[in-house]
This record gives C-alpha cells, structure tokens and sequence, in this order.
C-alpha cells in the first residue's frame, strides 16, 4: 500500500469528479476530475524531464491554478516539494535552491537568468518559466496535453518520505529546511477534519499565500484530503474576500487577515452570515481583537496553534469554549508538555518551554542531523514558545524563547537582518527588534551603532537588496551604545521597552 499522500487526496478528485472543486474569481474553474487530469498530464511531463522520486523541485511562483496542480503533480510524480515567498531576493533564493540541490526549479521568466547561474554548482539542475498563464512550464504542460500522452501513475511512497522541505529560518545560522512526509500530511489533514468536522460541504475562502505551512498544509490540503470546494483569491484583499464570502463557509487566516476585515464597516453580521467558521493562526491573536470580532459578528474566532516542523498541534474546540487567548487543548493524536529550566515537566499553570510529540512532527533538518538531535529529546520536539497548560487542559502561548518576530504570520529572524547591517561600512553593531504594530501585529525596529553618524536610507536599500521586503525594518535608530546586561547580552527587552510606540 502506498502512503503517497496524493492517493488520498485522488480518492476525493474521482469521488467529486464532476464537481468543480477550485474556483478562482476571473479565472479558471477545475472539476475533481479536471484536477486529477491535468496533475498527471504535468507529472508525466515533469517525469519525461528526468524528475525521480525524491528529487527537490523548488517554486517561487504567483497564487494561481497552476500552483495547485504543480503541487498535486509533484506529489503524484514522488518528488519533494519546495515552495518559496515570492517576495524573496535573489541571493535569498540561491541558498535555498543551492541547498536542498533542486532538481527543477521553475520561476518568472525575470528570475530565471540567475537562477540558471546556479547550474555550475548544480549541474543537474533544470529551470522553467511560469509568468501568469505563459513560460516554457505552460509550454510543457500544452504540448503534453495535446499530445495526449499522461501518467496515471501515482508513484509509491513510503510513509517517512519526503513530501515537501520547507525552509524556516533560525536563531542562529542559515535558514533550515524541515523535512515534511507524507505521513506527516495526512497525519495533519486528518486530525484537523475531525477537530474542526470539515467535509466536502464545507467551501473554503482560501486569501493566504501558498508557499507556507498555513496556506499549503492547512488550508489547501484540509479542501483537497475532504474533496471540498474551494475559492482562490490571489492574496488577501478585503473586497474580493466580502464579494465571495456570502459562497464560503470556512476562512483560514493570520491575525491580519481579522484587523483589517473589523476595520471595514462592510464586514459584519450579515456579510459574515453564511460562514460557520474563520480560524486564526501563525501569529498570537489578539483578545481585543478576539472580541471585537465577536461583537461584530457574534461568531468567535477559534484560534489554532503550529509549526512549519509540526504542523497543527493545538486548537481550539469547535464545539465548547473557544477561549480568547488560548490556543486551545492538543489536536487528536498529539501529546504536549510544558518543561521547566530543570529539565522537568512543570504543575498545570506554570510557564515553560512547550514541547509536542506526534505523527505529524516532521522528520528532521535537511543535511542537519546535528541540528535536528539538538531539537528532539527522544520524540518530544522542542518548540522554543513558551507557554502554559491550564488544568483543563488548554495551552497559552506566552512568549518565545527565540528570538523571532512574527509580521502579519511571517516569521523573521533579527540575526539575518542584523548579519546584513552589520556588514555595511560604518556600521558597528546592530540589535534588531519586534514591537507592536497596528496592522501586523509586529513591526521591525533596527537600532544601530555607528562610527559617526548613519545613513539610514544607504542602510536600508542594503537590506532591500538581500532581503525581502517584509524584512525591512521600518524604523531607524542610532545610539552611542547597546544595553548590555553584566554577560555583556544586548539587553533586547530595554529595546523593545524603548521603542514599543514606533507604530502606535
Ligand atoms: C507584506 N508586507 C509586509 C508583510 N506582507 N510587511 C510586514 N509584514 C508582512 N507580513 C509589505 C511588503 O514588503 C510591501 O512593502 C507592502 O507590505 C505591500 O506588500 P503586499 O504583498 O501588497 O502586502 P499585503 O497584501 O498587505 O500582505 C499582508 C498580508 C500577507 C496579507 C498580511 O503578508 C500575508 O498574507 N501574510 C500571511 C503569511 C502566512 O501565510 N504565514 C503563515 C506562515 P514594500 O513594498 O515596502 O516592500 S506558516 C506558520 O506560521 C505556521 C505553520 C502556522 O502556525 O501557520
Ligand atoms: P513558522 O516557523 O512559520 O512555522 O512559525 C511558527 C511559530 O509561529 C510558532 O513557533 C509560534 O511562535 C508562532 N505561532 C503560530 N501560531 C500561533 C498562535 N496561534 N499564537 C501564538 N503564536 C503562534
């Protein structure tokens, strides 16, 4: 029997075969059947290239219905996935595509000069093109199409492989691609149909990105394990999210997604009606937000809890008490526990290092078995949040024992933004911080020792360059010196304290 996790999903395709199951507003419409088709039209095409059974295909592409059926044909065809943030740079890109050795990697036509470049260190490694509904990936799909020729072949997989690396960045050193196997997947997908009931009746607004955890692993997978129908909106914007949110009747988004819906007078009651459940994650939800919401519309958000190395592991019921604040008693089938500087499992209540454990805990680091030793003690996985377990039951997440900043449900590491200033000219150190924001929940400060004085706007174009843009700090400060405490650490609490109205 295979484990490949697309077996499960084509089970739902036939079951809803002539059902359209991916609508995107202005766009295509594809049946279970259309979606089946066309995956393994592509995965022939793809297999034909040379792509094998565990070969890395990286991505860095627009929301649209080719990603669906990209994805859909990569996990037929046994290869691992690899989704990129479009509004990645260049050089951020080369490390992740140099690291996980992609076989093919397929980009806009404007990226795919550098990344040919790449071929020196990967010899092996192909490039397509995908710009809208045109590139030699639409080339390729076309010509299999008419010539008929397809696979039906669903490549078997065994339960621990590899079904998707999906890198997260660190505290410390380069970014880390979790490896995610098909076990993994299904292990999510099904403990979160039975948490949250989802059938093929429900109909998904799907507004988050396609290239993390939330959008690919929750949102899109949780349509496609269930063969329910889905809304694709190319990325959150609060018309086209009220125009088909009468058709919907699950949301899935970053606390974000939620502010800027109460900031719109249009959202309410009546434009919430039809809906029988919006869910938040990737970011700490608000209470004021939690009950502004309620108020609004008199359903309460039910906040869930993951990780791009664990998926889902917490959530709060459907049914019972959806506590603002909380994230909710562990999902079917996962175990956590709260640990103590001692090393000891903590009494109900106290603060402490939240570990999980569970099938759907990924398998480790790509090429970092150092690493992943580092963050396992046996099967329990070391979260690095911090939090509480109530008597009940419930956990709260109270703080992060890593130095991570959440903007709008993107994780960003101040070490790779503070990397890049501290190589600028002029620049002796620098203390990147996250501080209440508004709209994203955080927002980056950076404060800056220099030799004399800065420029700012030099410093700021620099990190343009290598980083994406949602990395830019937005606020600059220069100071003669960093708080140190006595071990002579940057004291980043005195920081954040300091500047907590930057965005206010
Ligand atoms: C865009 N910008 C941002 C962000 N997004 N700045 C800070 N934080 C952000 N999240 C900046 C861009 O760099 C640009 O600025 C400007 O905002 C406009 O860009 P645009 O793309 O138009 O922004 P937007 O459409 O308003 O996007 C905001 C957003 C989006 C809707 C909140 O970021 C989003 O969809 N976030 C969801 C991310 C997500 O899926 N996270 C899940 C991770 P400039 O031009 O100056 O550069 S998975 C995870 O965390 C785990 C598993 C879990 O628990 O789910
Ligand atoms: P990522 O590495 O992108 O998978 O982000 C995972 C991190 O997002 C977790 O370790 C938490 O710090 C944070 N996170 C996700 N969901 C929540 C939530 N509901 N409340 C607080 N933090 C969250």
């Amino acid at each position: 029997m295979t484990h490949n996790v697309f077996a499960a999903i084509q089970t739902n395709l036939k079951h809803h075969a002539e059902r359209t199951l991916l609508t995107i507003p202005n766009g295509r419409q594809l049946t279970g059947s259309d979606l089946d088709r066309e995956s393994a039209i592509l995965a022939g095409a793809l297999m034909e290239l040379g792509l094998e059974a565990g070969d890395r295909v990286s991505a860095q592409i627009e929301k649209g219905w080719m990603n669906v059926v990209l994805y859909l044909a990569v996990l037929r065809s046994g290869a691992v996935y690899l989704p990129l943030n479009s509004a990645y740079t260049n050089s951020e890109i080369e490390y992740f595509v140099t690291d996980a050795e992609s076989k093919l990697h397929i980009c806009s036509s404007d990226r795919a000069e550098h990344v040919e470049s790449l071929r020196s260190q990967i010899p092996e490694l192909q490039v397509l093109t995908l710009d809208d509904e045109s590139g030699t990936l639409i080339d390729l799909f076309d010509a299999a199409k008419t010539s008929g020729h397809m696979s039906d072949e669903v490549v078997s997989r065994a339960a621990h492989d590899l079904a998707s690396i999906i890198y997260t960045s660190g505290t410390t050193g380069k970014p880390k691609g979790a490896m995610i196997t098909h076990s993994n997947l299904a292990a999510n997908a099904n403990m979160l149909t039975e948490a949250w009931a989802y059938s093929s009746d429900d109909v998904l607004l799907h507004a988050l990105p396609l290239f993390h955890v939330h959008g690919l692993f929750v949102a899109l997978n949780l349509a496609l394990m269930n063969g329910g129908p889905m809304i694709m909106l190319p990325k959150f914007d609060p018309d086209l999210v009220l125009s088909v949110m009468p058709s919907a009747t699950v949301m899935m988004g970053v606390p974000t997604f939620y502010t800027r819906l109460l900031a719109d007078s249009r959202f309410d009651r009546q434009s919430s009606g039809h809906m029988r459940l919006f869910i938040s994650g990737s970011a700490p939800l608000l209470v004021e937000t939690s009950d502004d919401f309620f108020d609004r519309t008199g359903q309460r958000i039910l906040e869930r809890y993951g990780m791009t190395e664990t998926g889902m592991s917490c959530s709060n019921p459907l049914h019972g008490d959806r506590r603002a604040g909380s994230v909710g008693p562990p999902l079917p089938g996962v175990d956590v526990r709260i640990i103590g500087e001692d090393g000891d499992e903590l009494p109900r209540g106290e603060i402490g290092a939240l570990e999980v454990k569970g099938e759907h805990v990924f398998k480790g680091y790509w090429k970092l078995p150092e690493k992943t030793a580092s963050e396992f003690k046996g099967d329990w996985f070391i979260t690095g949040d911090m939090a509480t377990l109530s008597e009940d039951g419930y956990v709260s997440i109270v703080g992060r024992d890593k130095d991570l900043i959440i903007s709008g449900g993107l994780n960003i590491y101040p070490k790779e933004i503070e990397d890049v200033l501290n190589d600028q000219g002029g620049v002796v150190e620098s203390a990147v911080v996250g501080v209440p924001h508004p709209d994203f929940g955080e927002g980056i400060v950076a404060v800056l020792v220099g030799e004399q004085e800065l420029d700012m706007a030099a410093l700021e174009s620099a990190c343009r360059e290598k980083l994406a843009g949602f990395k830019v700090p937005r606020r600059w400060v220069q100071l003669q010196a960093l708080p140190r405490n006595t071990m002579g650490k940057v004291q980043k609490n005195l920081l954040r304290d300091d500047y907590a109205n930057s965005f206010s």
